[in-house]
Protein backbone atom coordinates (compact mmCIF):
# COMPACT_ATOMS: atom_id res chain seq x y z
CA UNK A 1 0.00 0.00 0.00
CA UNK A 2 1.17 3.39 -1.02
CA UNK A 3 0.91 5.54 2.35
CA UNK A 4 1.71 9.02 2.95
CA UNK A 5 2.50 9.30 6.92
CA UNK A 6 -0.77 7.59 7.59
CA UNK A 7 -2.48 10.50 5.91
CA UNK A 8 -4.51 8.65 3.35
CA UNK A 9 -5.04 6.16 5.90
CA UNK A 10 -6.67 9.11 8.51
CA UNK A 11 -8.46 10.48 5.59
CA UNK A 12 -10.47 7.46 4.67
CA UNK A 13 -11.84 6.55 8.65
CA UNK A 14 -13.01 10.20 8.86
CA UNK A 15 -14.69 10.35 4.75
CA UNK A 16 -16.10 6.19 6.34
CA UNK A 17 -17.41 8.55 8.88
CA UNK A 18 -19.17 10.35 7.74
CA UNK A 19 -20.05 8.46 4.43
CA UNK A 20 -21.73 5.80 6.95
CA UNK A 21 -24.13 8.71 8.35
CA UNK A 22 -25.87 9.19 5.05
CA UNK A 23 -25.63 4.72 5.23
CA UNK A 24 -23.18 4.38 2.47
CA UNK A 25 -20.47 1.72 3.18
CA UNK A 26 -17.61 2.96 1.98
CA UNK A 27 -15.28 -0.33 2.40
CA UNK A 28 -18.69 -2.16 0.38
CA UNK A 29 -18.26 0.48 -2.31
CA UNK A 30 -14.92 0.11 -3.08
CA UNK A 31 -15.39 -3.88 -3.42
CA UNK A 32 -17.85 -2.71 -6.02
CA UNK A 33 -15.67 -0.17 -7.62
CA UNK A 34 -12.77 -2.64 -7.96
CA UNK A 35 -14.71 -4.96 -10.20
CA UNK A 36 -16.43 -2.96 -12.48
CA UNK A 37 -14.22 -3.11 -15.99
CA UNK A 38 -13.13 -0.33 -18.14
CA UNK A 39 -12.21 -0.78 -21.49
CA UNK A 40 -9.38 0.98 -22.56
CA UNK A 41 -9.23 2.05 -26.15
CA UNK A 42 -6.03 1.14 -27.65
CA UNK A 43 -6.37 3.70 -30.25
CA UNK A 44 -5.16 6.50 -28.05
CA UNK A 45 -1.57 5.55 -27.85
CA UNK A 46 -0.99 6.20 -31.89
CA UNK A 47 -4.04 8.63 -33.00
CA UNK A 48 -5.84 5.94 -34.90
CA UNK A 49 -3.72 4.78 -37.21
CA UNK A 50 -3.19 1.33 -36.20
CA UNK A 51 -0.54 -0.83 -38.45
CA UNK A 52 -1.88 -2.18 -41.19
CA UNK A 53 -0.30 0.12 -43.65
CA UNK A 54 2.33 2.09 -42.41
CA UNK A 55 1.19 4.95 -45.19
CA UNK A 56 -2.18 4.80 -43.88
CA UNK A 57 -4.35 7.58 -42.93
CA UNK A 58 -7.67 8.37 -40.66
CA UNK A 59 -10.43 8.37 -42.98
CA UNK A 60 -14.43 8.44 -41.80
CA UNK A 61 -15.56 11.49 -40.42
CA UNK A 62 -13.24 10.85 -37.56
CA UNK A 63 -10.18 12.97 -36.91
CA UNK A 64 -7.00 13.33 -34.27
CA UNK A 65 -5.66 16.61 -33.85
CA UNK A 66 -2.15 17.60 -32.64
CA UNK A 67 1.40 16.32 -33.14
CA UNK A 68 2.77 15.78 -29.65
CA UNK A 69 5.92 13.84 -29.18
CA UNK A 70 6.04 10.43 -29.04
CA UNK A 71 2.96 8.33 -31.12
CA UNK A 72 3.32 4.40 -30.78
CA UNK A 73 4.68 3.48 -34.43
CA UNK A 74 3.91 -0.25 -33.85
CA UNK A 75 2.06 -3.25 -31.80
CA UNK A 76 5.22 -3.46 -28.97
CA UNK A 77 5.56 0.37 -28.59
CA UNK A 78 1.82 0.47 -28.18
CA UNK A 79 1.87 -2.25 -25.54
CA UNK A 80 4.52 -0.73 -23.56
CA UNK A 81 2.72 2.31 -23.27
CA UNK A 82 -0.42 0.84 -22.63
CA UNK A 83 1.68 -1.32 -19.61
CA UNK A 84 2.38 2.26 -18.18
CA UNK A 85 -1.08 3.48 -18.41
CA UNK A 86 -2.48 0.53 -16.99
CA UNK A 87 -0.21 1.04 -14.11
CA UNK A 88 -1.76 4.26 -12.82
CA UNK A 89 -5.20 3.19 -13.35
CA UNK A 90 -6.94 1.52 -10.56
CA UNK A 91 -9.31 -1.60 -10.95
CA UNK A 92 -10.41 -3.83 -13.58
CA UNK A 93 -9.59 -3.39 -16.74
CA UNK A 94 -9.87 -4.60 -20.49
CA UNK A 95 -8.45 -3.55 -23.65
CA UNK A 96 -10.34 -2.33 -26.42
CA UNK A 97 -8.44 -3.36 -30.14
CA UNK A 98 -9.44 -2.65 -33.49
CA UNK A 99 -8.98 -4.55 -36.30
CA UNK A 100 -6.42 -2.41 -37.88
CA UNK A 101 -4.16 -3.51 -34.83
CA UNK A 102 -3.25 -6.62 -36.29
CA UNK A 103 0.83 -8.07 -36.69
CA UNK A 104 1.21 -9.78 -39.59
CA UNK A 105 3.75 -10.28 -42.38
CA UNK A 106 2.32 -7.41 -45.12
CA UNK A 107 -1.00 -6.15 -45.86
CA UNK A 108 -3.69 -8.21 -45.62
CA UNK A 109 -7.35 -7.34 -46.92
CA UNK A 110 -9.46 -6.18 -44.06
CA UNK A 111 -12.19 -9.78 -45.25
CA UNK A 112 -8.95 -11.95 -44.66
CA UNK A 113 -8.39 -10.84 -41.26
CA UNK A 114 -7.37 -14.28 -38.55
CA UNK A 115 -7.26 -14.48 -35.09
CA UNK A 116 -3.84 -15.29 -35.45
CA UNK A 117 -2.87 -11.81 -36.72
CA UNK A 118 -3.78 -11.03 -33.14
CA UNK A 119 -1.88 -13.84 -31.03
CA UNK A 120 0.59 -11.59 -29.72
CA UNK A 121 -1.77 -9.25 -27.87
CA UNK A 122 -3.74 -12.24 -26.90
CA UNK A 123 -0.66 -13.99 -25.34
CA UNK A 124 0.06 -10.12 -23.72
CA UNK A 125 -3.49 -9.68 -22.30
CA UNK A 126 -3.19 -13.30 -20.60
CA UNK A 127 -0.30 -12.27 -18.83
CA UNK A 128 -1.25 -9.52 -17.67
CA UNK A 129 -4.65 -10.15 -17.17
CA UNK A 130 -6.39 -8.09 -19.09
CA UNK A 131 -10.14 -9.14 -21.07
CA UNK A 132 -9.91 -7.98 -24.40
CA UNK A 133 -12.90 -6.36 -27.09
CA UNK A 134 -12.76 -6.02 -30.56
CA UNK A 135 -14.07 -3.61 -33.68
CA UNK A 136 -14.35 -4.04 -37.14
CA UNK A 137 -12.20 -1.39 -39.04
CA UNK A 138 -14.70 0.40 -41.34
CA UNK A 139 -12.69 3.21 -42.19
CA UNK A 140 -9.27 4.15 -43.31
CA UNK A 141 -9.69 2.18 -46.40
CA UNK A 142 -9.87 2.78 -50.21
CA UNK A 143 -13.11 0.93 -50.29
CA UNK A 144 -14.77 2.93 -47.71
CA UNK A 145 -13.16 5.99 -49.41
CA UNK A 146 -17.11 7.09 -50.66
CA UNK A 147 -17.80 7.08 -46.89
CA UNK A 148 -20.51 4.58 -47.48
CA UNK A 149 -19.35 0.56 -46.23
CA UNK A 150 -22.52 -2.11 -45.09
CA UNK A 151 -24.79 0.82 -46.92
CA UNK A 152 -22.86 1.36 -49.92
CA UNK A 153 -25.04 0.75 -52.88
CA UNK A 154 -21.94 -1.69 -54.64
CA UNK A 155 -23.42 -5.37 -53.81
CA UNK A 156 -19.32 -6.27 -53.84
CA UNK A 157 -18.31 -3.42 -51.74
CA UNK A 158 -21.01 -4.00 -49.28
CA UNK A 159 -20.16 -7.62 -49.07
CA UNK A 160 -16.60 -6.72 -48.91
CA UNK A 161 -17.04 -5.03 -45.43
CA UNK A 162 -20.03 -8.00 -44.45
CA UNK A 163 -16.71 -10.70 -45.10
CA UNK A 164 -14.55 -8.36 -42.61
CA UNK A 165 -16.98 -7.95 -39.94
CA UNK A 166 -17.60 -12.01 -40.40
CA UNK A 167 -13.77 -12.15 -40.20
CA UNK A 168 -13.93 -9.65 -36.70
CA UNK A 169 -16.43 -12.00 -35.25
CA UNK A 170 -14.59 -14.98 -35.60
CA UNK A 171 -11.55 -13.33 -34.15
CA UNK A 172 -13.55 -11.88 -31.23
CA UNK A 173 -14.99 -15.12 -31.00
CA UNK A 174 -11.39 -16.79 -30.28
CA UNK A 175 -10.27 -13.69 -28.26
CA UNK A 176 -12.87 -14.11 -25.43
CA UNK A 177 -12.23 -18.08 -25.76
CA UNK A 178 -8.49 -17.88 -25.01
CA UNK A 179 -8.93 -15.43 -22.70
CA UNK A 180 -12.06 -17.07 -20.60
CA UNK A 181 -13.73 -13.61 -20.60
CA UNK A 182 -16.71 -12.50 -23.17
CA UNK A 183 -15.40 -10.06 -26.39
CA UNK A 184 -17.57 -7.43 -26.83
CA UNK A 185 -17.35 -6.55 -30.35
CA UNK A 186 -19.00 -3.20 -31.58
CA UNK A 187 -19.47 -2.40 -34.83
CA UNK A 188 -19.42 1.32 -35.99
CA UNK A 189 -19.33 2.24 -39.73
CA UNK A 190 -18.99 5.97 -40.92
CA UNK A 191 -22.29 5.77 -43.64
CA UNK A 192 -23.33 9.12 -44.65
CA UNK A 193 -23.59 11.79 -46.73
CA UNK A 194 -22.04 15.44 -47.03
CA UNK A 195 -25.40 17.06 -48.24
CA UNK A 196 -28.91 15.97 -48.64
CA UNK A 197 -29.61 12.81 -49.13
CA UNK A 198 -32.33 11.53 -52.15
CA UNK A 199 -33.52 8.77 -50.72
CA UNK A 200 -32.65 7.82 -46.93
CA UNK A 201 -34.56 4.88 -47.22
CA UNK A 202 -32.53 2.32 -49.41
CA UNK A 203 -29.00 3.17 -47.42
CA UNK A 204 -31.00 2.15 -44.02
CA UNK A 205 -32.37 -1.11 -45.84
CA UNK A 206 -29.04 -2.21 -47.25
CA UNK A 207 -27.55 -1.69 -43.24
CA UNK A 208 -30.00 -3.81 -42.08
CA UNK A 209 -29.81 -6.41 -44.24
CA UNK A 210 -25.40 -6.88 -44.26
CA UNK A 211 -26.06 -6.45 -40.44
CA UNK A 212 -28.47 -9.75 -40.62
CA UNK A 213 -25.97 -11.52 -42.64
CA UNK A 214 -23.31 -10.92 -40.57
CA UNK A 215 -25.09 -11.56 -36.89
CA UNK A 216 -26.21 -14.76 -38.61
CA UNK A 217 -22.85 -16.01 -39.22
CA UNK A 218 -22.69 -18.65 -36.04
CA UNK A 219 -20.46 -17.88 -32.96
CA UNK A 220 -19.72 -19.52 -29.89
CA UNK A 221 -20.28 -18.01 -26.18
CA UNK A 222 -17.29 -15.83 -26.31
CA UNK A 223 -18.62 -12.80 -28.13
CA UNK A 224 -21.18 -11.05 -28.39
CA UNK A 225 -22.24 -7.56 -30.61
CA UNK A 226 -22.46 -4.48 -30.13
CA UNK A 227 -24.17 -1.38 -32.34
CA UNK A 228 -22.92 2.26 -32.50
CA UNK A 229 -25.45 4.79 -33.95
CA UNK A 230 -23.96 8.51 -34.56
CA UNK A 231 -25.36 11.87 -35.50
CA UNK A 232 -22.69 12.93 -37.80
CA UNK A 233 -19.04 13.13 -39.13
CA UNK A 234 -16.93 15.04 -41.14
CA UNK A 235 -18.42 15.07 -44.27
CA UNK A 236 -21.59 13.60 -43.44
CA UNK A 237 -23.18 15.95 -41.80
CA UNK A 238 -26.39 15.92 -43.32
CA UNK A 239 -27.51 11.97 -43.09
CA UNK A 240 -26.01 9.53 -41.06
CA UNK A 241 -27.02 6.00 -42.20
CA UNK A 242 -26.73 4.25 -38.89
CA UNK A 243 -28.89 6.66 -36.59
CA UNK A 244 -29.40 6.07 -33.27
CA UNK A 245 -32.57 5.47 -33.75
CA UNK A 246 -31.62 2.92 -36.71
CA UNK A 247 -29.49 1.11 -33.87
CA UNK A 248 -32.06 0.97 -31.13
CA UNK A 249 -34.50 -0.39 -33.23
CA UNK A 250 -32.07 -3.20 -34.41
CA UNK A 251 -30.75 -3.43 -31.28
CA UNK A 252 -34.23 -4.36 -29.49
CA UNK A 253 -35.18 -6.78 -32.35
CA UNK A 254 -32.20 -8.52 -32.88
CA UNK A 255 -30.82 -8.96 -29.42
CA UNK A 256 -27.47 -7.28 -29.59
CA UNK A 257 -26.03 -4.42 -27.35
CA UNK A 258 -26.26 -1.18 -28.15
CA UNK A 259 -23.21 1.18 -27.75
CA UNK A 260 -24.21 4.75 -26.64
CA UNK A 261 -21.01 7.21 -27.47
CA UNK A 262 -20.86 10.31 -25.51
CA UNK A 263 -19.97 12.13 -28.61
CA UNK A 264 -23.01 11.04 -31.09
CA UNK A 265 -25.89 13.23 -29.84
CA UNK A 266 -26.90 16.86 -30.47
CA UNK A 267 -24.54 18.79 -27.82
CA UNK A 268 -27.57 19.75 -25.25
CA UNK A 269 -29.20 16.13 -25.13
CA UNK A 270 -28.28 14.49 -22.14
CA UNK A 271 -26.44 11.19 -22.72
CA UNK A 272 -27.18 10.08 -19.20
CA UNK A 273 -30.67 10.04 -19.91
CA UNK A 274 -30.80 7.76 -22.74
CA UNK A 275 -29.51 4.59 -20.03
CA UNK A 276 -32.60 3.86 -18.59
CA UNK A 277 -34.98 4.32 -21.92
CA UNK A 278 -32.36 1.97 -23.60
CA UNK A 279 -32.45 -0.45 -20.52
CA UNK A 280 -36.05 -1.21 -20.92
CA UNK A 281 -35.66 -2.61 -24.76
CA UNK A 282 -32.39 -3.76 -24.84
CA UNK A 283 -30.89 -6.48 -22.19
CA UNK A 284 -26.84 -4.71 -22.40
CA UNK A 285 -25.34 -1.67 -23.11
CA UNK A 286 -21.99 -0.85 -24.40
CA UNK A 287 -20.92 2.64 -23.69
CA UNK A 288 -18.38 4.90 -25.36
CA UNK A 289 -17.60 7.35 -22.73
CA UNK A 290 -16.37 10.13 -24.16
CA UNK A 291 -16.36 14.02 -24.41
CA UNK A 292 -17.48 16.58 -27.35
CA UNK A 293 -16.56 19.43 -27.20
CA UNK A 294 -19.50 21.17 -29.59
CA UNK A 295 -18.83 18.17 -32.11
CA UNK A 296 -17.63 14.85 -31.96
CA UNK A 297 -14.29 15.48 -30.78
CA UNK A 298 -13.14 12.69 -28.28
CA UNK A 299 -11.42 15.20 -26.13
CA UNK A 300 -10.31 13.36 -23.17
CA UNK A 301 -12.94 12.73 -20.42
CA UNK A 302 -13.60 14.33 -17.18
CA UNK A 303 -14.67 14.04 -14.26
CA UNK A 304 -17.65 16.62 -15.27
CA UNK A 305 -21.22 16.40 -14.90
CA UNK A 306 -21.38 14.72 -18.26
CA UNK A 307 -19.29 11.62 -16.94
CA UNK A 308 -20.60 11.69 -13.61
CA UNK A 309 -24.13 11.67 -14.63
CA UNK A 310 -23.76 8.63 -16.29
CA UNK A 311 -22.02 6.62 -14.14
CA UNK A 312 -24.85 7.51 -11.20
CA UNK A 313 -27.46 6.84 -13.70
CA UNK A 314 -25.69 3.01 -14.23
CA UNK A 315 -25.91 2.95 -10.60
CA UNK A 316 -29.50 4.30 -9.73
CA UNK A 317 -30.55 1.53 -12.26
CA UNK A 318 -28.84 -0.85 -10.59
CA UNK A 319 -27.52 -1.89 -13.70
CA UNK A 320 -23.74 -2.61 -13.16
CA UNK A 321 -24.22 -5.56 -15.33
CA UNK A 322 -25.94 -4.75 -17.91
CA UNK A 323 -23.63 -1.92 -19.02
CA UNK A 324 -20.34 -2.11 -19.95
CA UNK A 325 -18.06 0.50 -19.64
CA UNK A 326 -15.97 1.37 -22.59
CA UNK A 327 -13.50 4.49 -23.54
CA UNK A 328 -13.57 6.22 -26.54
CA UNK A 329 -10.99 9.49 -26.84
CA UNK A 330 -8.23 9.93 -28.96
CA UNK A 331 -6.38 13.58 -28.29
CA UNK A 332 -2.70 13.80 -30.30
CA UNK A 333 -1.88 17.55 -28.63
CA UNK A 334 -1.02 16.03 -25.38
CA UNK A 335 1.38 12.90 -23.88
CA UNK A 336 -1.00 9.77 -25.00
CA UNK A 337 -0.26 7.95 -21.90
CA UNK A 338 -1.16 10.48 -19.55
CA UNK A 339 -4.31 11.04 -21.72
CA UNK A 340 -5.61 7.18 -21.03
CA UNK A 341 -4.39 7.96 -17.12
CA UNK A 342 -6.73 10.73 -17.02
CA UNK A 343 -9.58 9.92 -18.70
CA UNK A 344 -9.41 5.92 -17.13
CA UNK A 345 -9.18 7.61 -13.97
CA UNK A 346 -11.93 9.93 -14.38
CA UNK A 347 -14.40 7.29 -15.36
CA UNK A 348 -13.55 5.36 -12.53
CA UNK A 349 -13.50 8.51 -10.39
CA UNK A 350 -17.18 8.62 -11.77
CA UNK A 351 -18.02 5.55 -10.70
CA UNK A 352 -17.32 5.84 -7.01
CA UNK A 353 -18.70 9.38 -6.71
CA UNK A 354 -21.95 7.48 -8.07
CA UNK A 355 -21.30 4.75 -5.61
CA UNK A 356 -20.99 7.13 -3.31
CA UNK A 357 -24.29 8.40 -3.54
CA UNK A 358 -26.90 7.99 -0.81
CA UNK A 359 -29.49 6.64 -3.96
CA UNK A 360 -31.41 4.55 -1.53
CA UNK A 361 -32.24 7.86 0.79
CA UNK A 362 -32.47 9.84 -2.64
CA UNK A 363 -35.22 7.47 -4.17
CA UNK A 364 -37.11 7.80 -1.33
CA UNK A 365 -37.54 10.99 -0.40
CA UNK A 366 -38.80 10.73 -4.31
CA UNK A 367 -41.32 8.45 -3.52
CA UNK A 368 -42.61 10.70 -0.53
CA UNK A 369 -42.83 13.26 -3.25
CA UNK A 370 -40.03 15.21 -0.95
CA UNK A 371 -38.27 16.92 -3.59
CA UNK A 372 -36.98 19.17 -0.90
CA UNK A 373 -34.64 15.86 0.56
CA UNK A 374 -33.78 14.83 -2.45
CA UNK A 375 -32.37 17.90 -4.22
CA UNK A 376 -30.59 18.55 -0.83
CA UNK A 377 -29.06 15.31 -0.45
CA UNK A 378 -28.23 15.07 -4.34
CA UNK A 379 -26.55 18.68 -3.85
CA UNK A 380 -24.85 17.90 -0.49
CA UNK A 381 -23.07 14.66 -2.27
CA UNK A 382 -20.74 16.88 -4.11
CA UNK A 383 -18.99 17.99 -0.73
CA UNK A 384 -18.66 15.09 0.81
CA UNK A 385 -14.90 13.60 1.36
CA UNK A 386 -15.45 11.23 -1.49
CA UNK A 387 -11.70 12.67 -2.73
CA UNK A 388 -10.36 10.43 0.56
CA UNK A 389 -11.76 7.59 -0.45
CA UNK A 390 -10.39 8.05 -3.81
CA UNK A 391 -6.84 8.23 -2.41
CA UNK A 392 -7.44 5.18 -0.18
CA UNK A 393 -8.39 3.22 -2.99
CA UNK A 394 -5.78 3.93 -5.28
CA UNK A 395 -3.10 3.01 -2.25
CA UNK A 396 -5.00 -0.15 -1.54
CA UNK A 397 -4.54 -1.13 -5.18
CA UNK A 398 -0.60 0.02 -5.25
CA UNK A 399 -1.87 2.73 -7.83
CA UNK A 400 -0.53 6.26 -7.37
CA UNK A 401 -3.19 8.41 -5.80
CA UNK A 402 -3.90 11.80 -7.31
CA UNK A 403 -0.92 14.40 -7.74
CA UNK A 404 1.46 11.24 -7.66
CA UNK A 405 1.80 9.87 -11.41
CA UNK A 406 2.60 12.86 -13.47
CA UNK A 407 6.45 12.61 -12.75
CA UNK A 408 6.10 9.11 -14.02
CA UNK A 409 5.17 9.64 -17.00
CA UNK A 410 7.15 12.63 -18.08
CA UNK A 411 10.47 10.79 -16.64
CA UNK A 412 9.35 8.00 -19.48
CA UNK A 413 8.44 10.87 -21.67
CA UNK A 414 12.28 11.93 -21.32
CA UNK A 415 13.37 8.38 -21.92
CA UNK A 416 11.10 6.66 -24.00
CA UNK A 417 8.60 8.79 -26.55
CA UNK A 418 10.90 11.52 -26.85
CA UNK A 419 13.01 9.46 -28.56
CA UNK A 420 10.60 8.33 -31.35
CA UNK A 421 10.48 10.16 -34.66
C1 LIG B 1 -16.57 7.09 -34.28
C2 LIG B 1 -16.94 6.12 -33.23
C3 LIG B 1 -16.06 4.91 -33.08
C4 LIG B 1 -14.57 5.23 -33.18
C5 LIG B 1 -13.65 4.10 -32.77
C6 LIG B 1 -12.26 4.32 -33.23
O1 LIG B 1 -17.30 8.24 -34.25
O2 LIG B 1 -17.07 6.77 -32.01
O3 LIG B 1 -16.37 4.24 -31.92
O4 LIG B 1 -14.25 6.34 -32.42
O5 LIG B 1 -14.17 2.90 -33.17
ZN1 LIG C 1 -17.37 5.52 -30.29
Amino acid sequence: MISRDGRIESGYRLAKERFAENGVNTDTVLKTLDAIPISIQCWQGDDVLGFENPDGSLTGGIQTTGNYKGRARNASELRGDLELALSLIPGKKRVNLHAIYLEANGYVERDKIEPGHFQCWIKWAKQLGLGLDFNPTCFSHPRSAQNLTLSHPDPSIRKYWVDHCIASRNISEHMGRELNDTCIMNIWIPDGYKDLPADRLAPRQRLLNALDEIIDSSQGSYHRVAVEGKLFGIGAESYTVGSNEFYMGYASTRKTMLCLDAGHFHPTENVADKISTTLCFVDEILLHVSRPVRWDSDHVVLFDEATIGIASEIVRCNALDRVHVGLDFFDASINRIAAWAIGARNARKALLFALLEPKEAMATAELNFNFTRRLTLMEESKSMPWSSVWDYYCATQNIPPDGAWLDTIEAHENKVLSKRV
